[in-house]
């Protein structure tokens, strides 16, 4: 039976369950699972404004037990020759990406899967943005109280 190569490409800034879940669907369908990490000058390229450096994100992702390769998305159009570099049976994104890549249905099997609801590295961000200002707040606020005992003091 001949083995199934799997590719999929990915920023993975703060690398959460989504991302987890997708790389685990995959390997489940097939023997080896290639990622190819978008580098930050690539990310720049796809307008997308990263938190976590490129070293940092493909070392979390290569130490993910169902990744066999990472290899660095440096060009939209570098898909084609991976696949046929590494052998690629099935090049597989969340469905997000649906259909943008039909393409490369003449090379290998294109496959889109659901994305897992609920998280994202923007949402995250968002959130982590909201906290900060919270605190920010109350420190403002606190600072204000200080301010008119001392002014009581006085
Ligand atoms: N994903 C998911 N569920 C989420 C979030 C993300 O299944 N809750 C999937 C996305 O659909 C994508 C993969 O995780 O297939 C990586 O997501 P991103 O890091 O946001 O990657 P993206 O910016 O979509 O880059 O050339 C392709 C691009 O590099 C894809």
């Amino acid at each position: 039976m001949k083995k199934r190569v799997m590719l999929t490409y990915g920023t993975f800034d703060m690398f959460h369950i989504g991302h987890l879940e997708l790389l685990r669907r995959i390997k489940e369908m097939g023997d080896e699972l290639i990622i190819g990490v978008s580098t930050d000058e690539f990310n720049q390229i796809k307008g997308k404004k990263t938190i976590i450096p490129y070293e940092q994100r493909a070392a979390i992702v290569e130490a993910i037990k169902y990744v066999d390769r990472v290899i660095p998305e440096e060009r939209w159009e570098q898909k084609r020759e991976d696949i046929k570099r590494y052998g690629v049976t099935h090049f597989v994104m969340g469905d997000d990406w649906s259909g943008k890549f039909d393409d490369l249905g003449d090379i290998c099997e294109v496959v889109y899967l659901p994305r897992t609801k609920g998280i994202s590295s923007t949402e995250l961000k968002e959130t982590l943005k909201s906290l900060s200002a919270i605190n920010l707040n109350e420190l403002n606020h606190a600072i204000e109280i200080l301010k008119r005992i001392k002014d009581n003091l006085e």
